[in-house]
């Protein structure tokens, strides 16, 4: 294991003493200064990104957190956020030897004002817990992603996660009201506010939004969340191409309308590899060459019924879709899900791994999975899934083992050719470890020059994630 940017060398931080880790013992308690078995928190989830950090800091505190930053601060020791550490760019992992100061503990504060919908939470309240707690009072996170079980909220806004439901309910940046920031100087800043609307300034909040713990470490949130959907119902249809996906897509639009939630692809060399690695089968009897998952939200499930089997026999009735299906329990919606959602495990078990995340014009989105096949050959196996809905392609590849040559060449292709289509480099996964060498790319010098500016402000001392989204003043 390696981390994936080799040719960096460590950063002029202080290393971190005997009484340093006396003043944080006595900051969050000896318990939570971790210096042994701390592998969970120095690799990242694919295996392929570590780092060699002395101690993982647990503050159980905004406060706790500004003590701890204030110190290392002046101290000039590097840190690096960490949240659900569920992230697929490493940003969250520590490249040298980084203090790792992990929300976990920042969990107690939950308020929900039933008559707005505003919720203020501790940023490390895990997603699918916060999801739980709404449900009891008919409303739901607007955000659902396959890493719910383990991804922290905090984590979600500094990652900028987007997820299963952001064709329904939008961005982040749609429902992030305020948050609160421990800046690099260890100071507690409140941006924005509880209110569904409030246009007095700039909306300082939404900074944090993507912002990778460059600015600093979001201890709260206020954000608004939605009713929870009375009817939730799913299908899925299998396609020959990809021309016929797009024109069901636009068929879906039409039919379902404000009801449409997600519009999820999956390729069949995909659904082989999930079939190969998982215990889940294909819900259809062949092989297709295109599966696409179809889930509606709604108020009325006979309405949302009628809707849903209208778009399904049209489909299939014009021939765009080959076979379709609907569930008919929530087992069989699960199951339909299960074969997305744990499509990135499937492709993980099939080899050494190189993840991309890209955001294209629709009319190119497919394309990049037929070009990079083409182009890597018997070399590798290409899949590709994702959310259609959003134009948000998870091109995933892999080999037998770590290939240095094809490493090399690939992420030069695939995100030049990303961008000379009009697409993003990074469309939800954000920038981290693994793009850094890309991050400039698309980006004019005016607005590099803007954000640099920016991380001055938060995080003078640069001590905050470095190495990664940000480039330095160097
Ligand atoms: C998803 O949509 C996640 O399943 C992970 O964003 C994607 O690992 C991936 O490629
Ligand atoms: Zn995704």
């Amino acid at each position: 294991i390696r981390s994936a940017t080799t040719s960096l060398t460590r950063g002029n931080f202080a290393k971190i003493s005997s009484s340093d880790l006396s003043f944080f013992e006595r900051t969050v308690g000896s318990s939570y200064v971790k210096t042994k078995d701390i592998d969970n928190y120095t690799c990242d989830w694919t295996k392929q990104m570590k780092g060699s950090s002395k101690c993982v800091l647990i503050p159980s505190s905004t406060e706790e957190t500004s003590t701890i930053l204030k110190y290392c601060a002046e101290k000039r020791i590097a840190v690096v956020v960490q949240a659900g550490n569920t992230g697929l760019v490493g940003g969250a992992t520590p490249l040298f030897d980084e203090i790792i100061l992990s929300t976990s503990r920042i969990n107690n504060n939950f308020h929900l004002e039933e008559s707005s919908g505003v919720l203020t939470l501790d940023a490390g309240i895990i997603l699918a817990d916060a999801d739980y707690l709404l449900a009891e009072k008919g409303f739901m996170m607007p955000l659902d992603l396959g890493a719910k079980g383990s991804c922290q909220i905090g984590g979600c806004i500094a990652a900028g996660a987007g997820g299963i439901r952001l064709l329904r309910y939008g961005s982040l940046h749609s429902h992030l009201l305020g948050c609160t920031l421990v800046d690099g100087k260890g100071t507690i800043i409140k941006l924005g506010g509880s209110l569904r609307k409030d246009n007095t300034s700039l909306h300082t909040a939404h900074l944090t939004i993507g912002s990778e713990g460059q600015l600093g470490v979001i201890t709260s949130v206020t954000m608004g969340v939605v009713p929870r959907p009375i009817s939730i119902l799913c299908a899925m249809l299998a396609v020959s191409s990809y021309s016929h996906c797009l024109r069901l897509l636009s068929l879906a639009r039409s039919k379902l309308g404000e009801i449409l939630s997600s519009f999820e692809l999956i390729d069949g060399e995909t659904m082989k590899c999930v079939e190969r690695h998982l215990p889940i089968k294909n819900i259809f009897n062949e092989p297709h060459d295109f599966y696409l998952l179809i889930e509606t939200h709604g108020s009325n499930g006979d309405h949302d019924g009628e809707k849903l089997n209208e778009f399904v026999e049209e489909a299939l009735g014009a021939e765009l879709a080959e076979d379709g299906v609907a569930a008919h329990s929530e087992n069989e919606r699960t199951h339909m899900w299960r074969l997305r959602e744990e499509s990135p495990i499937a492709a993980a078990k099939d080899g050494y791994i190189y993840k991309f995340d890209v955001s294209l014009p629709l009319e190119h989105f497919y394309r990049l999975t037929e070009e990079t096949r083409k182009k890597l050959g018997t070399r590798a196996r290409v899949y590709c899934y994702g959310h259609l809905g959003d134009g948000n392609s998870h091109l995933n590849v892999t080999t037998d083992g770590e290939d240095e040559e094809l490493k090399k060449e690939l992420s030069p292709f695939v995100y030049n050719w990303v961008v000379s289509h009009g697409g993003s480099i990074s469309a939800e996964h954000g920038i981290g470890q693994l793009k850094r060498d890309y991050r400039s790319l698309g980006k004019s010098e005016e607005e590099i020059s803007l954000i640099r500016s920016l991380k001055g402000v938060f995080d003078p001392h640069r001590i905050l994630c470095p190495y990664k989204m940000i480039p330095s003043q160097e």
